[in-house]
Formats: structure tokens, C-alpha cells, sequence
């Protein structure tokens, strides 16, 4: 650049600097997530001592990488510019280094002895006599960990003088998953392509997967598998290796070690076999030889996650061999590198049929892993789903978790929201999570919570953990919504330790998101802490599970789509009652799988918590609750309550404005919670209508099905638009909407407003499919109130509960009498479809 063009630039730059305040310039798309760094304001005296010096003496790479980010983290947050040394100078310093590395620069240091792997120690110490801060890990990994806690605790302002903390994760495997398929799409993924393939290769530019390595060592993450469980066997593909070995680079400088899924089939489909059976020696020798191979490219490669015999995928059953002889065989192969084998628990028939009563897809893991304890090898690990189901919004936990004595485990959580409001749906899981993990499981008659039997603890095991099922992806804020990231988050500190609750991990990812104002901290905590429970509110309680579109998205309402098919996610609803007998005594036998204790808490109607009741029971309707409330009516109840609570989402998030930040994050959160207000109603009206169909009992409160202030699109004066009926009906209002059929140009629907002269919002539900951007115009006595264009990527291509959405105008002055006309253009295969107006006084 030329110096008078440089001079101009940085003109303008200045200038704009001192028209618009810092916070604008500094728009945030969530790109940083929780590691902004972002400048402390008043609280920065409060770190006046810091030392100005940073002592390292290891040039290996993750010491480098911890200078680095420190020198990062403190110019962001204080402003300053740490000068680095490799001897102990005559000023106090910030000394980093492992346990002995620390110890040969000050030898009077003091480290915690026995600090497990992976661990780090903070310490304020007088060094020849000078105040020092001691970062020191257990090893090079636990350095990198102790910096990023450093630099949270000054993202929190925490008073660093008598700085004392010794940590070590609780749980040796930390792993996330990442379901990308190397096209570049993501199975259940919803921020977007993959950051790791295109195009069926490794991409080019790996730049966000070292940002993602980044993000993740953050947070004590230490291994990720990069591809789909439902594994392409070109994973393993000679010309694939080298490509993937770019992504363990890319990792590496973080400590998060690359590990891989595989496909069992591939000696044979990729390997030129006849066969896969485990069993056979020339099919062991290409597991050896593949193994062999992956490890001269990558020396630190972390192992294979493998899914077998579930959902359509090979495995050794085709043998009628085991999933022990599958997963030893494999991990003999890995067993010199010292890599290991996770084997996910997830393996059931889903063509069950559903006519047998006793038939129950809850009892499959346990049935098949059970009988198998103590026969996997020391590097193998059973990867468990958290509930017996599929990540479901409320399952109790896998009684598999308490039935592996003799075999390593690790829980499964599904950090993307896949049967939760997949990036649009506020719902933070770490309070389900926690549930699961603090379950006690009272293996022989003792104190067995989960997180105490995965990390390997209660039975001795030497590996054990986490695996959370990422499926970040290309966009700026990696999850579809920055709200989503307290999910990865959360997951990640409960890897590290479980016993932190769930409010603590709220407020520390708010704090390091949006900053530390106490208000915003507890708005959003609170936001955060109900999100869950207000989800499952609206979309399935009682542990009847989520009543979502099983076969398809896993979005909206499908409440049959679960019955009367081969899938076992039955919820049983006929005319007389709901929910699964899953009792010993008359139902599947499912409840047999726990311990006794844990028997007695779900076999009995009186003893199962009223969470759970569905789960375990089947019902009638008028089954009185604990609460003395009737089933039928709770179900009414809980849907209302759940759409009421994402009204004051929206109204508390509105409260911050200004307040978190920037404009850009605030506006993306306000956009996507004011869409939940409205696809919670559809939810709500969903599942409250069919029930009221299929129960035949009204709503003691007389809201379902009854809607006053709403004007159904059918019934208004149609010009061109026709109706037409939605499949199932209960997922639009009336069963109905009006679609623009192409080849039409222009349609449009009317009707004369009946209510008082007054100030309104109005309502407007329509579809935005995702195969289009049809336009919709409004009119009021003729004036145009507003037009949009319906071009959000909703899951679906049809009318439905997937795209059925709103349009919320407020403060709209209304007259007795006066036309509301709304003109829809469609485009492409979207038919610019209306379900109804609603016309609602204009909330205070
Ligand atoms: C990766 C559910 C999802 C599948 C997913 C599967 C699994 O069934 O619908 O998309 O497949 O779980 O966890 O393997």
C-alpha cells in the first residue's frame, strides 16, 4: 500500500473510532466464544500487580502455545505486553513450566505432590523475593490447561494475591465427536459445513480446526473424532491418511489428539477381503497392517470410534460374532501404539415389532454389552448414550452405566441439540446432564453415582469419561447460535469435573461470553438455568420423551411419527392412556435392568417421580399426579407454561439491550428467541390438540382449541390463494393454511378487524419452507404496514410444523372495521402459505 493511502486509512479509522462508540466497531459474530479477552473496564486496577515478565524455558509446543496465548489473554484483557525470559530475573514474573521445569528455575517451590495427569497448579509465591505466579502442569497439556485458567480467573476479576489452585480432571478421556461426513455435510449438524472436509478430502485451509483445537483445549478438551460414527470407509483410505494427519497437526500445538471413525466392513469394502468377521486372521492382520500404517503418519493418533449393528450399519452379527470379538480384535491392533478403541453402546434393532407389548428398544444396550463385562481388552471403552433411548429430553439413565464392572466406560451426551431445538431452541443440557451424572446407580448397595462409575473410579478402572457430540461446523459462531456454545461449554467442565453445578458453569460462560455485569450474569443464568425444563414443557413432560418428527428432522411436532413402526421410540398414546410399561411385573422387564435399590424407585406407580412416570408406566389420563393434577391436564398445562416462560425469554434478553456487549450478538440471540416464542405455540397447540383428539378430554381451563383472538387464513376472503389441508393436521392451526399455487403470480387473503379501536401486535403465522423465498406483503385500511421475505432455512420443504413460523408487528393502531390484507408472492416451490392472524393487545 502506498504511505498516503496508508495515511488515509488510518485516518478514516481514527475518525470513525471517535464518531461510534469502541463497542460497535468491535461487532462480535461469537467466532471467540468464550475466549474474547475482551478488555476489563474498572476492574483492571485490580490487577495494578501483575507481573510485566513471563519465565519459560521449554521450547517444546505446548509451553510455546501457552506463552503465546497467555501473552494473548493478557493484552486483551489488561491491556499489556508481557516480555518473556528463560532465567528468573530480579522482578516478579510469571514462572510456567511443568511440575519439575518450575522446580529447576526456583527450587524452594513447593508443587502439590502426585497431581494426576493433565493437572495444573496456580500459586502466588515469593521467588528470591520477588511475587511470582506459578503456572506448573503434571504435564505439557496441564500447562496449557493452567494458563487458560489463569486467564479466566482474569476474565472473572478474581483477586489473584492469594492465588492457591490444584486441579486435575476427573475423568481421563475427554473427548468431543464431530459427525462430518468428509462431502462436507454434518449428520445433526446445524452451524453449518464441515470444518474438516470437502468434497470427500481434507480441506485445504485449516484454520478452523486449529481455532476449534484452540476452543477445546480451553476448556480441557484432550481428543476429537473428526468424521461421522456412520463411517465412510475411506476414512482409512492409504491417500486419506496423509490428509488426515494434516488435521493432528493442526491439533497438536493444542494437545487434543485426533482419533477417527471407522467402519467395521472396511477390510472388506475397503480392503479387498471377502469377508469382515472378526474373527477371521486375515481380517485381524488388516486391522494390524491399517493401525501400522495410520501411526507412521501419526504417532499420536488417539484410536477409533466405532458404531456396529445399529441403524443399518455393518457389524460382527453378520458373523454371529459378538461386539467383544469385534472391539478386541481392533484394539489389539492399536494396542502397540497405545491407542484405544471406543465402542458405542448404541446397537439395536430398529426394525422391532411394535404389536408386542413386551418388545422394548430401552433394554437393548444392556441386553447385548451385559453379558459381555470383562470380556473387552484393557484399550477398549464403551461408549454409553446417557439414557437407554436417543438424547431424548428426559430419560433416566442407562442402567448400562451401572452394569459394566469389569469394563472401561464412558457417557455419551449430545452437546448439538438434535431432539432439543437444534440452534434455534434455547436449551441449555448441562442441568439434564447433571442429573444423569449425579444419578446414583447403588451398585451393591452402595453410593454409585454415574460420574463416579465413568471416570473409572468406582470399579477401578484405569481409562473412563466423556464423549460430546460437537458437530460445530463452518459458520462464525461454530454451533448456528452463540447460546449454544454454553452447551459445549458445559459439556467440556463437567469432563474436567463433574461435581461443578450446573449454575456455577452457567455464570462462568456468561461471564467470559457477555462479560461480568451482575445483571446480565443473572439474566441470563436464569435464562440458561429454566431453558430446559421450559423446553421439555412444551415439547413432551413426564418422560412421555421429546413428541418430535422422529423420522425426519427431530424439529417440530410429529407426535405419531414415533408409533406404529419399527423404531421403539413408542410413547403408547391411544383413547384411554399413555405412556411404556416398562415394569418387571407387567411391562418389558426394562426396570430389571437396574439394581434393586434403583428397581424399587421406578417399578411401583406410587414410588416413579412424576418426571419419569411415562417412561416407566403406561396410564390413564386421569391418573392423578403427585401434584394431584390429572395426567391429561398436566400435559395442557406444561405446554402453556412452557410457550408462556419464551415470552419472558424474549422480554428478559430485551431487558439487556445494550448492556452484553455489541449489536450484532444481542440482535442474532433477540431474533432467534422471538422465533422460539413462536414455534413454542405451535409446539404448544401441536401436541395440546392431539391429545384433546385422542384423549376426548377438554382442557379444564378451555384454552385448547380455542383461540379467540385469531383469524384462521381459510376463512378469510381468499383472492387466487386456495386452502389447503396439513399433514398431520394438529401441526396447523385448524388443520389448514392457504397456499399461492404456482404458476399463480400474486395472491392475497383479507378480513375486516372486529375488535375495539386500540393499539395491537399482530401475529402473523405462515410457512417458510425451505425451498424458496416467497414474499409477503401487509395492509391495514389500505396502508402497507410491513413486508418480509421467508428465506430462513427451516428443515423442511414442506407445510408443516418444521416451517411454520411468525411474523410479530407491534404497536399497530387498529380501527373497528378496518381491512387487514396480506399479499403472499411465492418463489420457486415455497407457496408463501398463512395458517392464521392473531391480533393481541400490545403487551406493556
Ligand atoms: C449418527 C440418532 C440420529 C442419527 C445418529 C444416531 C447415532 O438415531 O438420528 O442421526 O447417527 O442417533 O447416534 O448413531
Amino acid at each position: 500500500m502506498k504511505r498516503s493511502r496508508f495515511l488515509r486509512v488510518v485516518y478514516l479509522a481514527g475518525l470513525l473510532a471517535l464518531i461510534f462508540p469502541s463497542q460497535k466497531l468491535l461487532a462480535d459474530n461469537g467466532y471467540d466464544a468464550w475466549l474474547r479477552y475482551a478488555p476489563l473496564k474498572e476492574e483492571r486496577a485490580k490487577f495494578a500487580a501483575f507481573p510485566s515478565l513471563l519465565v519459560v524455558r521449554s521450547d517444546s509446543p505446548l509451553p510455546q502455545t501457552s506463552q503465546k496465548e497467555l501473552i494473548r489473554g493478557v493484552r486483551g484483557m489488561l491491556g499489556r505486553e508481557l516480555r518473556v525470559a528463560k532465567e528468573l530475573p530480579k522482578e516478579s514474573a510469571i514462572v510456567l513450566g511443568t511440575l519439575e521445569g518450575v522446580q529447576s528455575i526456583a527450587a524452594d517451590l513447593q508443587p502439590p505432590k502426585n497431581l494426576g495427569a493433565d493437572g495444573y497448579w496456580l500459586s502466588n509465591q515469593r521467588v528470591n523475593g520477588h511475587d511470582c505466579i506459578i503456572i506448573a502442569g503434571a504435564t505439557d497439556r496441564g500447562i496449557l490447561y493452567g494458563v487458560f485458567a489463569l486467564l479466566r480467573k482474569i476474565a472473572f476479576a478474581e483477586d489473584l494475591s492469594h492465588l492457591q489452585d490444584a486441579q486435575e480432571p476427573a475423568n481421563p478421556i475427554r473427548w468431543v465427536n464431530d459427525w462430518d461426513n468428509l462431502d462436507g455435510r454434518i449428520e445433526r449438524g446445524y452451524g453449518g459445513r464441515s470444518i474438516f472436509f470437502e468434497n470427500d478430502s481434507v480441506r485445504a485451509d485449516l484454520t478452523r480446526a486449529s481455532d476449534y483445537a484452540r476452543l477445546l483445549a480451553s476448556v480441557g478438551i484432550n481428543g476429537c473424532i473428526v468424521n461421522n460414527v456412520n463411517a465412510n470407509p475411506r476414512a482409512l483410505a492409504p491417500d486419506f491418511l496423509p490428509q488426515l494427519a494434516r488435521i493432528a497437526d493442526a491439533f497438536r500445538p493444542w494437545g487434543v489428539r485426533l482419533g477417527i471413525s471407522v467402519d467395521l466392513s472396511s477390510p472388506k469394502s475397503l480392503g479387498g477381503l471377502d469377508t469382515f468377521d472378526p474373527l477371521d486372521p486375515r481380517v485381524q492382520s488388516w486391522w494390524k497392517e491399517k493401525a501400522d500404517e495410520i501411526y507412521r503418519v501419526i504417532p499420536d493418533f488417539a484410536g477409533f470410534l466405532v458404531k456396529a449393528d445399529s441403524e443399518g450399519r455393518p457389524g460382527p452379527s453378520s458373523y454371529g460374532r459378538t461386539p467383544a470379538d469385534a472391539a478386541n480384535v481392533v484394539a489389539r491392533a492399536l494396542q502397540p501404539h497405545a491407542g484405544i478403541v471406543m465402542y458405542r453402546a448404541f446397537v439395536y434393532d430398529h426394525h422391532l415389532d411394535w404389536r408386542n407389548p413386551k418388545n422394548d428398544r430401552a433394554r437393548a444396550a444392556y441386553d447385548i454389552f451385559h453379558p459381555l463385562d470383562g470380556k473387552f481388552d484393557e484399550n477398549v471403552v464403551i461408549q454409553i448414550k446417557h439414557g437407554p433411548i436417543d438424547f431424548q429430553v428426559r430419560e433416566p439413565a442407562s442402567p448400562l452405566l451401572g452394569g459394566l464392572a469389569k469394563t472401561n466406560e464412558a457417557i455419551e451426551l449430545q452437546v448439538t441439540q438434535d431432539y432439543s431445538g437444534p440452534r434455534r431452541h434455547l436449551c441449555f443440557l448441562v442441568p439434564m446432564w447433571k442429573e444423569t451424572l449425579d444419578f446414583d446407580m447403588r451398585t451393591d448397595g452402595h453410593a454409585t453415582p454415574v460420574k463416579n462409575i465413568v471416570s473409572g473410579q468406582v470399579f477401578n478402572r484405569a481409562l473412563g469419561g466423556f464423549a460430546g457430540v460437537a458437530n460445530v461446523g463452518l459458520e462464525a459462531n461454530w454451533m448456528g447460535n452463540p447460546m449454544a456454545m454454553a452447551n459445549l461449554y458445559g459439556f467440556a467442565r463437567l469432563a474436567w469435573d463433574p461435581n461443578l453445578s450446573a449454575a456455577d458453569i452457567a455464570s462462568e460462560w456468561t461471564r467470559l461470553t457477555f462479560g461480568n455485569d451482575p445483571l446480565v450474569d443473572r439474566t441470563i443464568d436464569t435464562m440458561l438455568l429454566s431453558s430446559w425444563p421450559t423446553y421439555e414443557n412444551y415439547t413432551g413432560p413426564l418422560g412421555v420423551q421429546t413428541l418430535t418428527d422422529i423420522l425426519g428432522s427431530h424439529y417440530g411436532p410429529g407426535v405419531e411419527s414415533s408409533e406404529r413402526n419399527g423404531w421403539g421410540q413408542w410413547h403408547r398414546a391411544d383413547h384411554d392412556g399413555v405412556g411404556m410399561d416398562r415394569t418387571v411385573a407387567t411391562g418389558t422387564g426394562y426396570v430389571g435392568q437396574y439394581s434393586p435399590e434403583v428397581q424399587k424407585a421406578f417399578e411401583t406407580l406410587s414410588a416413579t417421580p412424576d418426571s419419569l412416570l411415562l417412561f416407566f408406566h403406561h396410564v390413564p389420563y386421569t391418573y392423578r399426579l403427585k401434584s394431584g393434577e390429572t395426567v391429561i391436564q398436566h400435559i395442557y398445562d406444561t405446554h402453556y407454561q412452557g410457550a408462556e416462560r419464551v415470552r419472558d425469554f424474549v422480554k428478559e434478553w430485551e431487558s439487556l439491550r445494550g448492556l452484553v456487549g455489541d449489536d450484532e450478538r444481542y440482535e442474532f440471540v433477540l431474533t432467534r428467541l422471538k422465533y422460539q416464542e413462536g414455534h413454542a405455540i405451535v409446539w404448544r397447540d401441536a401436541v395440546c390438540n392431539w391429545f384433546l383428539r385422542v384423549s376426548g378430554i377438554p382442557d379444564a381451563k378451555g384454552r385448547v382449541g380455542h383461540y379467540p383472538n385469531r383469524v384462521e387464513a381459510e376463512s378469510m376472503q381468499l383472492t387466487v390463494y386456495v386452502p389447503v389441508e396439513v399433514e398431520p393436521a394438529e401441526n396447523a392451526s385448524g388443520g389448514k393454511a392457504v397456499a399461492c399455487q404456482s404458476p399463480a403470480r400474486e395472491c392475497a387473503a383479507s378480513f375486516h378487524f372486529s375488535g375495539a379501536n386500540g393499539t395491537y401486535r399482530l401475529n402473523v403465522q405462515y410457512f417458510d419452507q425451505n425451498n424458496g423465498k416467497a414474499k409477503f406483503r401487509i395492509f391495514v385500511g389500505g396502508r402497507q404496514l410491513d413486508e418480509w421475505i421467508a428465506d430462513d432455512t427451516l428443515p423442511n420443504t414442506k407445510l408443516g410444523a418444521d416451517t411454520s413460523t411468525r411474523r410479530q408487528i407491534s404497536g399497530v393502531t387498529l380501527h373497528t372495521g378496518e381491512e387487514i390484507r396480506i399479499e403472499g408472492i411465492p418463489d420457486g416451490g415455497e407457496v408463501a402459505a398463512l395458517d392464521y392472524v392473531e391480533i393481541e393487545p400490545q403487551p406493556k
